[in-house]
């Protein structure tokens, strides 16, 4: 794992020195917009308009933010419209790689090129940051579009509709503040609470993570014995954001981030909520449990230094969930 610096990359851990031990996760770079018909959205230029065949999306199957933008393409039916690459699931000194010895690894498909970097520098030669994924790519104009997941699904939602005929809606209107309500509570202490708790090092800032991390847990089962999904009978792109940190969470964040005064299948609600959205037409192909269970406790080598992979408890998501 590491970073540009000028076009140059560095193989460095997180620096948690200057902030008492505990993580603090950057800000994404590319903050365009895909729109209808190519007019700016609400930050970055414009110029690109949604077009079939366009656009490119790098991904994880392992991360969390890069899966919300895989279940975005499938249930808005863009498969045909948006291609991908899926990086190796090990993020080791090359930060990801397009090494293809993984069973649903793809490597580059547009160019071919080693490392997920290579796309970043292809975008600007002398770039500084972070190398994350999801990656949105542009092909006419071969640059980033965005590297920020929780846009990239918003123009997903609704820019393709023209082209796909596709209007399911997850961001309606009427609902918009009360979604950005819930997805701040469950992004500050769930989604990204979970890898303060994990990349915490000092005793302090774990404890700073944990405890909100669960009253959230606690909150969210209350919430979901009242509604169905969280706006209540209607889901929303609040419940795909929260379902990418669910469905990790036995198999990763309960041992490995030390997220562990209870799993998920000790709330009845939550539990059959994740199955549920897990049965939903296009979901569970883009679970990949065995790069999600691999890549965090191969590639962490400050928290799993023998990189041994644990046994976990068989899941079943197809279970019958019984809501509604
Ligand atoms: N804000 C970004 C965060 C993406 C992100 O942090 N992805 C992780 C993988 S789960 C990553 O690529 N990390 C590499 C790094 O931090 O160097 C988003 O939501 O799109």
């Amino acid at each position: 794992m590491g970073q540009l610096v000028d076009g140059t990359w560095h193989d460095v851990w997180y620096d948690t020195t200057s902030t008492g031990g505990a993580f603090e996760r950057t800000t994404a770079k590319f903050r365009n917009w895909i729109t209808a018909d190519g007019a700016a959205g609400p930050t970055g230029e414009g110029g690109f308009p949604a077009v079939s065949g366009r656009y490119h999306l790098y991904v994880s199957y392992a991360c969390p933010w890069a899966h919300r933008t895989l279940i975005f393409r499938a249930l808005k039916g863009l498969e045909a419209h948006i291609s991908i690459s899926a990086v190796h699931p090990d993020m080791l000194s090359e930060g990801w790689t397009f090494e293809t010895d993984a069973h649903g690894a793809t490597g580059d498909t547009l160019y071919g090129l080693p490392f997920a970097r290579d796309i970043y520098l292809k975008a600007d030669p002398q770039i500084s940051g972070r190398v994350t994924v999801p990656i949105l790519w542009d092909k006419e104009r071969e640059t980033i579009v965005s590297n920020e997941s929780s846009e990239i699904i918003r123009m997903l939602n609704s820019a393709f509709d023209e082209l796909t005929g596709n209007r399911d809606d997850y961001w309606p209107e009427p609902l918009r503040s009360e979604i950005e309500e819930v997805n701040a509570r469950i992004y500050d202490t769930l989604n990204n609470g979970v890898y303060k708790a994990g990349f915490a090092t000092t005793q302090a800032a774990y404890d700073a993570a944990v405890d909100p991390l669960f009253d959230t847990m606690d909150w969210l089962e209350a919430r979901l014995t009242e509604g169905r999904y969280l706006m209540g009978g209607q889901i929303t792109e609040a419940d795909w954001r929260l379902f990418t940190t669910l469905v990790r969470f036995d198999p990763v964040y309960h041992l490995h981030f030390k997220c562990n005064r209870a799993r998920l299948i000790d709330y009845p609600n939550l539990w059959a909520y994740t199955r549920e959205l897990y049965q939903i037409e296009g979901v569970a192909q883009t679970v990949n449990l065995e790069h999600i269970v691999r890549h965090y406790h191969y590639s962490h080598d400050t928290i799993n230094p023998n990189r041994i992979l644990p046994t976990n408890p068989v899941l079943d998501f197809m279970e019958p969930h019984g809501r509604g």
